[in-house]
């Protein structure tokens, strides 16, 4: 079945959407938790990171030199945060992996 993310990759949904390229997508959070706050899923549809295998290697790195360039364009010059939820109690809620880019505003520590 179709997750929420593989529908906003198809245009089914809209979103605003930051990047695009042929591995990835990013798009701004729905509930932003910060000024910026942007979500970066790869195109393939791999459930959460513990689902993640050894021939997706190169597709992980190209998502966080992604991240990498976003916090630039994004300007968050100051810092910021990636988070990957895994799980029931890493707060996953939507089944289709992808790194939170939250930044704009200084992060508390450590998350609830
Ligand atoms: P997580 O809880 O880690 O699975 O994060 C899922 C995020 O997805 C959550 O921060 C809210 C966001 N989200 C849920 N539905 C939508 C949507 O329809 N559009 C966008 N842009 N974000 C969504």
């Amino acid at each position: 079945m179709s997750t929420l993310f593989r529908k906003i990759i198809d245009r089914e949904i809209p979103a605003d959407i930051v990047f695009e390229d042929e591995l990835c997508m990013a798009f701004r959070d729905i509930h932003p938790q910060a000024p910026t706050h942007v979500l970066v899923i790869p195109k393939k549809e791999i459930p959460s990171l513990a689902d993640a295998r050894a021939e997706d290697q190169a597709l992980l790195g190209h998502l966080l030199l992604t991240i990498r360039s976003l916090a630039v364009t994004l300007g968050l010059a100051d810092g910021y945060r990636v988070v990957a939820n895994c799980g029931a109690h890493g707060g996953q809620s939507v089944d289709h992996l992808h790194f939170h880019l939250l930044g704009g505003r200084h992060l508390g520590w450590p998350p609830g």
